[in-house]
C-alpha cells in the first residue's frame, strides 16, 4: 500500500497583525534545528523544544494499523488539550476584560497616605474585567443580571483590586447568606436550568423570604441589569471602605465609576432578542470599540464621611443594602479610568485574573461591613482554588509591577528562583534579605466593643425605606419598565405562594406598585403583607438614581444601521451616513446579501451585515433607504418587516425615504415624531440620540 503523506502550513494568506508565537515558546528557535527552511516561521516544536517533522498523523504501527502509545508527540499534544479548562469561577464566570490606565484629577492628600490617591497627573495601569454573575462562562452576555466590575490598579505600592458591581448595594447584608442566594439564582440543581436568569421558583423563593433583599430587587428590576453597552453603566465599590491619612486618621469613603458616555439600558423586548442575533453582544461592542480607537472611559468619584456623619444617616452605612444618597453625600470626582488595550489572550490574562477585595495598599482600609469582612476571605480561597497555587500572583496579569519580595517559598508551578541560605526573618545572615519598614501597611486603629456572637444589628432592620426610595425616585417610564419586569420574572415562577408572598413585600415598597403587579400577575385580591421589622421611613427621592437621567444627549459610542436593497439611492445614503459619523455614531451599511446591493446609478455598495444576520436590535437608530422595487422586494421579508417593527418597537428614531415609508406601511409601523424623512438629516440625528418614550405606550402594554 502506497504512503500518503498530508503536510500543513501550505495556507498562502498574510498572516494577522499580532500573530507571533507566545514568549516562551519559541525562545530557542536561534538554533538552526529551529529555522523552518526558507521562511520567517519559528519550527513548531513540543514543549520541551523538540522540533516536529509531522504534525498531520500520529505514529501508527503500519500505515492502516494501531497508534503507538510510544508517540511522545502525540500524548504531549493531547494532554495538554485534555488540561486546558480550569474551574471556572463560580460566580461571575462570564466576562470581558481589557486594560487600560487611570489617572488622577484631584488628590485625596488630606485623606490618604495612599500614592494611587495624592499623585495628580500620574497615570497607574489598571486591568478591568466586567462580567455577569450568574451564568456560566459560556454562557450570553445579555441576562437580566448585575455586572460585576472588578479593577486591578497596578500602584507603585502594591495592587489595589476594587471589586464592585454596577449596582451600589447588594442582596444580603451578612456574607454567610452568600452561598445560599447564589444557589437560588444558578439553574436549579436537579433540572439544570435555567443558564443564567432570575426568572425561576427557587430565586424568587429565597428573595420572597430575605426581606434584606427588597432594595437590591428594585435595582436588578430596573433596567440597569440591560444595558445597551459594558461602556454605558455605572460602577460602585458598594461597601464603605476607610481611608488613612499620614497621621493616621481615618475616614469613610465609597467609590463610584461613572461612565462618559453616559448611562444606557436596552428595552427587555430588545435584549430578549439581542441575545439571540448576538450572544457575544457586549463583548464585541468593547472589542470593536477598542479596536477603532473609541476608549471607553469612566470617572472615579468617592463620597467621604465621617463617623459622626454616619451616626446622623437615617440607616447604617455597614448594611451592603443601603446606599449614600448623592443628595446627602455629594460625589467628589478624582479620576478617570480610560480603557485602552485589548488583552493579547482571553485565557492569560481575562480567565486568569485574579481579583481579592483584601489586596489594598497602605492608606485603604476595610469597614466593618459584615458582607466586606467574609469577601476579604473567599476570594483568596477561591483563587486558590481556581488558579490551584498559592503563586497565583505571579501569573503576570497577576503580578504587582512594583517590586516585590519576601520569604514565602516553593508550592506548586514556583517560577521564582530565590538564591541565599536565609528564607526566614528575623536573620543575622543576610545584609539583602527583605524587611518590615514603617511606612508598610497599617489597619485603622479602631477600638472594638460589644458583646460577642451571632448578632444582627438593630440598625440592619430596615428593609423597605431605600427600596420605595429608589422606585420613587424613577421617571414614569423606568416605573413602569421595572414594574413590568415584576410581573414577567413573577410570571416564570410557579409556585403561587412565591409570587403572592412577593406582591406582598411591594405592598410595603410602594402600594401602587404593588397594584400593578398584581393586576399583571391576574390576581383578584391583594395578599397580605409580611410584617416587616422596622417602619417605612420617608426619604426624599433622589433622581441620581435614574437611568433616564443620567442618560446623555448623544450618538457618541452609539451604531447606526442603513437598511438598503439593490435599486437604492447612492447620495441618500452616503449623506444619512455622514451625519451619523459626524455625530460620533459607527454606521453599518446592512443589505439582503452580505455581498452588498446595485444601487439606482449601477454602483454596487458592499454590506457590513447580512439582513437575517443583522437585526436592528443591534442599533441605536435605523435608516430605511429603498427604492420602489427595493422596498416591494422587502415587503416580503421577515426579516425586513422585523428590522423596522423592531425599530419602532424599541422606540428608536428611524429615517426613511420614500421607498422606506412603504415597507414601513407594510410592517404596519407607525408614525410618530421619531419617524423622520431621510432628507431631515438635522432631524433624525437629534431623534436618535435618545429614545421616543413617549412611543412606547403605543407598542406594549406595561404594567
Ligand atoms: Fe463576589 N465573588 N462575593 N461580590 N464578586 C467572586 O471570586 C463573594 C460580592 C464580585 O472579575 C468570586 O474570583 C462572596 C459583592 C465581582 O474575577 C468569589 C460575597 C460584590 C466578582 C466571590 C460576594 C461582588 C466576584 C468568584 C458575599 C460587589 C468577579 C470568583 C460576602 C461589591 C471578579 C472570584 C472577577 C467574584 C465571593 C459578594 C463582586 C467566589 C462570598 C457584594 C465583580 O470569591
Amino acid at each position: 500500500m502506497s504512503k500518503a503523506k498530508t503536510t500543513g502550513n501550505s495556507g498562502k494568506r498574510k498572516p494577522e497583525k499580532g500573530s507571533t508565537p507566545a514568549k516562551g515558546t519559541h525562545q530557542a528557535a536561534g538554533g538552526e534545528l529551529h529555522q523552518v527552511a526558507g521562511g520567517g516561521h519559528p519550527a513548531l516544536t513540543t514543549n520541551q523544544g523538540v522540533a516536529l517533522s509531522d504534525n498531520q498523523n500520529s505514529l501508527r504501527a503500519s500505515p492502516r494499523g494501531p497508534t503507538l502509545l510510544e508517540d511522545f508527540i502525540l500524548r504531549e499534544k493531547i494532554t495538554h488539550f485534555d488540561h486546558e479548562r480550569i474551574p471556572e469561577r463560580i460566580v461571575h464566570a462570564r466576562a470581558t476584560g481589557v486594560h487600560g490606565y487611570f489617572e488622577l484629577t484631584a488628590s485625596l492628600k488630606q485623606y490618604t497616605s495612599a500614592r494611587i490617591l495624592t499623585e495628580v497627573g500620574e497615570k497607574t495601569p489598571v486591568f478591568t474585567r466586567i462580567s455577569t454573575v450568574a451564568g456560566g462562562a459560556g454562557s450570553v452576555d445579555t441576562p437580566r443580571d448585575v455586572r460585576g466590575f472588578a479593577v486591578k490598579f497596578y500602584t507603585k505600592e502594591g495592587n489595589w483590586d476594587l471589586v464592585g458591581n454596577n449596582i451600589p448595594v447588594f442582596f444580603i447584608q451578612d456574607a454567610i447568606k452568600f452561598p445560599d442566594i447564589i444557589h437560588a439564582v444558578k439553574m436549579e440543581p436537579d433540572r439544570g436550568f435555567p443558564q443564567s436568569a432570575t426568572a425561576h421558583d427557587t430565586f424568587w423563593d429565597f428573595i420572597s423570604l430575605t426581606p434584606e433583599s427588597m432594595h437590591m430587587v428594585m435595582w436588578i428590576m430596573s433596567d440597569r441589569t440591560i444595558p445597551r453597552s459594558l461602556r454605558m453603566i455605572e460602577a460602585f465599590g458598594v461597601h464603605s471602605f476607610r481611608l488613612i491619612n499620614a497621621a493616621g486618621e481615618s475616614t469613610f469613603v465609597k467609590f463610584h465609576w461613572r461612565p462618559k458616555l453616559g448611562l444606557q439600558s436596552t428595552i427587555w423586548d430588545e435584549t430578549v432578542k439581542i441575545t439571540g442575533a448576538d450572544p457575544d453582544f457586549h463583548r464585541r461592542d468593547m472589542f470593536d470599540a477598542i479596536a477603532a480607537g473609541n476608549f471607553p472611559e469612566w470617572e472615579f468619584a468617592v463620597q467621604l464621611f465621617t463617623q459622626e456623619q454616619a451616626d446622623s444617616f437615617p440607616f447604617d452605612h455597614l448594611d451592603a443594602t443601603k446606599l449614600i444618597p448623592e443628595e446627602l453625600v455629594p460625589l467628589k470626582v478624582i479620576g478617570r479610568m480610560v480603557l485602552d488595550r485589548w488583552p493579547n489572550n482571553f485565557f492569560a490574562e481575562t480567565e486568569q485574573v485574579a481579583y481579592c477585595p483584601s489586596h489594598v495598599v497602605p492608606g485603604i482600609d476595610f469597614s466593618n461591613d459584615p458582607l466586606l469582612q467574609g469577601r476579604l476571605f473567599s476570594y483568596l480561597d477561591t483563587q486558590l482554588s481556581r488558579l490551584g497555587s498559592p503563586n497565583f500572583h505571579q501569573i503576570p496579569v497577576n503580578a504587582p509591577k512594583c517590586p516585590f519580595a519576601n520569604l514565602q517559598r516553593d508550592g506548586h508551578m514556583q517560577m521564582a528562583q530565590p538564591v541565599g541560605r536565609v528564607a526566614y526573618e528575623p536573620n543575622s545572615l543576610s545584609d539583602t534579605s527583605p524587611r518590615e519598614t514603617p511606612k508598610g501597611f497599617h489597619s485603622a486603629a479602631i477600638t472594638e466593643t460589644g458583646e460577642k456572637g451571632r448578632i444582627r444589628a438593630e440598625s440592619f432592620a430596615d428593609h423597605y425605606s431605600q427600596a420605595r426610595q429608589f422606585y420613587l425616585s424613577q421617571t414614569a417610564y423606568e416605573q413602569a419598565h421595572l414594574a413590568s419586569a415584576l410581573v414577567f420574572e413573577l410570571s416564570k415562577v410557579e409556585h403561587l405562594h412565591i409570587r403572592e408572598t412577593m406582591v406582598g413585600h411591594l405592598i410595603h415598597i410602594e402600594k401602587d406598585l404593588a397594584k400593578r403587579v398584581a393586576a399583571g400577575l391576574g390576581f383578584d385580591s391583594m395578599p397580605a403583607p409580611p410584617v416587616a421589622a422596622a417602619p417605612v421611613k420617608k426619604q426624599p427621592p433622589s433622581p441620581a438614581l435614574q437611568i433616564i437621567g443620567k442618560m446623555k444627549d448623544t450618538l457618541m459610542g452609539r451604531a447606526v444601521g442603513i437598511l438598503i436593497a439593490d435599486g437604492s439611492d447612492g447620495e441618500a445614503i452616503r449623506k444619512i451616513k455622514k451625519a451619523a459619523t459626524d455625530a460620533g455614531a459607527s454606521v453599518k451599511i446592512i443589505a439582503p446579501k452580505v455581498g452588498g446591493a446595485k444601487l439606482a446609478d449601477g454602483s454596487m455598495l458592499a454590506a457590513d451585515g447580512q439582513l437575517a444576520g443583522t437585526p436592528s436590535v443591534l442599533f441605536d437608530a435605523v435608516a430605511v433607504i429603498l427604492s420602489d422595487k427595493g422596498a416591494k422586494a422587502l415587503s416580503m421579508e421577515g426579516a425586513a418587516i422585523d428590522f423596522v417593527r423592531d425599530a419602532f418597537g424599541h422606540l428608536k428614531a428611524i429615517a426613511v425615504d420614500q421607498g422606506g415609508q412603504a415597507l414601513l406601511q407594510k410592517a404596519n409601523v407607525g408614525q410618530d415624531a421619531g419617524v423622520v424623512d431621510a432628507n431631515d438629516r438635522k432631524a433624525f440625528i437629534a431623534a436618535a440620540k435618545t429614545r421616543q418614550w413617549d412611543r412606547e405606550k403605543s407598542v406594549r402594554t406595561l404594567a
